[in-house]
Formats: C-alpha cells, sequence, structure tokens
C-alpha cells in the first residue's frame, strides 16, 4: 500500500508538465516518448523518410479518422468565406515541397535539470516531401483584408494542457502565410498522409519549428489581432524560468547529426566497429539559412566534412567524412554552420521550456 501511494504523489508531481527536475524519468515521460517516436538514427542515410520512420510528435488523441464529413474552412478578414472538400483540394494546383521537420522540444531529456514533457533525445526529426495546395493560393482565392494581421490554423484534435482546454492551433505573421512554399498537404512522399501525420489535410510550413505545421486541419482564420492560444502564447518560448514572458520559438535553429557507425550493444546503444577504413555520415540542416559547413570531431579534434546539396532549401544535407578508425576508445561529434553564421553550441543550452536544445551530439565508440 505504501508503495502504491508513493506512486500517486510522485505522479500528480511529474504531471505538472514543464517544470524541470533532476530525477529519474518519470511514468508519465515514458508515456509520451512510446506515443511520440523519433527518428532511427541510421535512417538519416536517406534524402526522405519512409512515413514510419518519421518522428511523430501529437500532443493530445490522434482524431478518428472519416469520423465525420470532412471540409476545409476558411473564414475570418477575408473577402469570401472558403469551405472546400477534399476532391475540391485535390483539383486546385499543387506543388511538392521537400522539408525537414523538427520538433522544438528536440534534445530536451539532455538538459540539467530536465523540463518535465515529450522527453526527447536527439532524434525528433525527419524529412519528406509534402504535396498539396500552396496556402498563398488558397488565401488569395479568399481575398486576404488589409486589416489582417495573421492567419490562425486549428486541428481537429482536443485535449487539456497546462488546465487549458484547447483544440490544437497555432498562427502565422501574414508575411510568413503568404511565403510561396508554404503547403496545405494531403501526401507525404507521394501517399495519402498516415492518420500520425495529418490525415487527411495539414499544414506544412518549411524552415519553422514542427510545432507551426499544424497537423489534421479544419479551419483557417484570417485574423485582425495577434492570435493568444495556447499552443502560441504560453507554449513555445523560450523562456529563463516560470515568470519570463519569453521570446515565441520559430526557425529551426542549425543543427546536424551523425548515423552512429559500427553496430550497437543492444542495451547501451554503444558502438562497435572493426579498425580500418569507414565512411562516417550524416545530415545538418537550419531553417534561418543554408548550411555553409559541417565539422566532425574525432577525440575533440575538429575536421571539415563533404556537404553535399539539399533536396530544396529547408530540406537537410548530406555530408560524408572518411576515418580511419584506430583500435581503441574514441568519442566522435559533429557540429554545423549556416550562412547565419550560426553554430551548435558544444555544452548545455538551458531554458525553460527546453526549446532548440541544438547541443552538439556525441557518439562513443569502441573499435576492435
Ligand atoms: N493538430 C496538431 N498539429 C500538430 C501537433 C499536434 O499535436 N496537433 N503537434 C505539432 C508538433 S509539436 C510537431 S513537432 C509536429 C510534428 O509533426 P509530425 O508528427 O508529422 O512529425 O506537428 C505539429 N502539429
Ligand atoms: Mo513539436
Amino acid at each position: 500500500m505504501k508503495q502504491i501511494y508513493k506512486h500517486q504523489q510522485s505522479s500528480r508531481l511529474a504531471s505538472h508538465s514543464g517544470v524541470p527536475t533532476t530525477g529519474p524519468l518519470t511514468l508519465e515521460e515514458l508515456q509520451l516518448a512510446v506515443r511520440n517516436h523519433s527518428l532511427p538514427l541510421e535512417a538519416l542515410r536517406q534524402d526522405f523518410t519512409p512515413p514510419g520512420l518519421h518522428y511523430v510528435l501529437t500532443h493530445f488523441d490522434i482524431p478518428e479518422p472519416g469520423a465525420g464529413p470532412w471540409h476545409l474552412m476558411v473564414n475570418g478578414a477575408v473577402e469570401r468565406s472558403l469551405e472546400l472538400s477534399l476532391a475540391a483540394l485535390h483539383r486546385d494546383p499543387a506543388i511538392t515541397v521537400p522539408v525537414t521537420l523538427e520538433c522544438a522540444g528536440n534534445g530536451r531529456s539532455l538538459l540539467q535539470p530536465r523540463p518535465l514533457s515529450q522527453p526527447w533525445i536527439l532524434e525528433g526529426v525527419g524529412t519528406a516531401e509534402w504535396t498539396g495546395v500552396p496556402l498563398a493560393y488558397l488565401l488569395a482565392q479568399a481575398g486576404v483584408l488589409d486589416s489582417a494581421v495573421e492567419v490562425v490554423f486549428t486541428g481537429a484534435d482536443a485535449g487539456i494542457q497546462g488546465g487549458v482546454r484547447q483544440q490544437y492551433a497555432r498562427s502565422l505573421p501574414i508575411r510568413e502565410a503568404l511565403r510561396p512554399d508554404v503547403v496545405l498537404a494531403y501526401k507525404m512522399n507521394g501517399r495519402d498522409l498516415p492518420p500520425q501525420h495529418g490525415y487527411p489535410l495539414r499544414l506544412v510550413v518549411p524552415g519553422w519549428y514542427g510545432m507551426a505545421s499544424v497537423k489534421w486541419l479544419q479551419s483557417i482564420d484570417v485574423v485582425r489581432v495577434p492570435f493568444e492560444g495556447f499552443q502560441q502564447k504560453v507554449a513555445y518560448q523560450y523562456q529563463a524560468d516560470a515568470h519570463d514572458a519569453g521570446v515565441p520559438v520559430s526557425r529551426i535553429r542549425i543543427r546536424s547529426l551523425m548515423v552512429p557507425p559500427g553496430v550497437p550493444d543492444f542495451f547501451t546503444r554503444k558502438r562497435v566497429l572493426p579498425h580500418g577504413p569507414v565512411t562516417l555520415q550524416g545530415r545538418a540542416w537550419s531553417g534561418e539559412g543554408a548550411v555553409t559547413r559541417v565539422e566532425v570531431g574525432i577525440d575533440g579534434q575538429w575536421v571539415s566534412a563533404h556537404l553535399e546539396k539539399p533536396a530544396g532549401p529547408f530540406a537537410w544535407c548530406k555530408w560524408t567524412l572518411p576515418w580511419v578508425a584506430d583500435p581503441g576508445e574514441h568519442e566522435l561529434s559533429c557540429r554545423a554552420m549556416d550562412s547565419t553564421g550560426a553554430t551548435q553550441p558544444l555544452g548545455q543550452n538551458w531554458n525553460y521550456q527546453g526549446m532548440g536544445n541544438n547541443v552538439v551530439q556525441r557518439v562513443s565508440v569502441t573499435v576492435e
């Protein structure tokens, strides 16, 4: 009985999501981690991530597909409201955009103390080709009025976060909403969206952290005052502490990852490889500008890697580096730089919600 009581006590504490802790991983974090899976790092080898390997982040429940008739509504500060069926959207002009999406909370569980939320390590990322109607095309059909300041996107999924009952919703400034590469996607890698990635329709905002790309899109509202919904105003802020108003999270910070070489030990996932030549490889991406450089650290010595052209301005690019592995224990790492001059930090990149932690990855290897 005592045991159970203790468990409930700690559960109650842990349910205060957001509050940083130095304690052990909680059952609530594990529950989120098994629902919201990450990219297996070996999938960094492919330009486009097969949908089952792409990371998933869903705050509430995946809405039941086909639970009712589906129409996309476009309302608010527009000349004409629109109500569109999926068939009508399929008849509109389509674009295909290669996009690397990354969760803003990626890297959160490496932080000390650790904000309680989805406990990403490094792999909350994936790249897909998204096909659908340019948002700018639909907004032009509706006719955005001069008084408009933002566009609000509301998903069909609902729940409670921070004590607030809500449907998942985010906004974009008009300027971003009118970019030609922002897409209302009905296809991922050439097929209908899988349920977990937003079927039948989602927004994809290239260059922004994943929270902007609203899944299970139900309505688009053009508004005259900035949106203050929970996922806009409270969540997704770079905050120093609980009382800091914060700076809104938007674009993806520069990051690189490596495919861990060799084979893993089952339980620790530490790597083992034979001595001799091996090609180290991985991917680098940034939502702020082009990736200009990737360096690989071999036992703390930085060497420039070879960079390949990405599939598009907001898709990750491949990097490679030949290495002659000599027997013993080694630590490999990688760090990228983008055209704004931003690079990845070597140490702790802490903030209260655990956002945008683009700290360098470190991989321990045993060379036989
Ligand atoms: N409707 C809705 N859209 C959403 C979310 C959500 O929970 N509900 N999660 C957001 C977050 S935080 C991320 S990181 C991305 C994840 O997209 P993916 O699951 O397709 O990789 O979707 C975003 N869009
Ligand atoms: Mo996210």
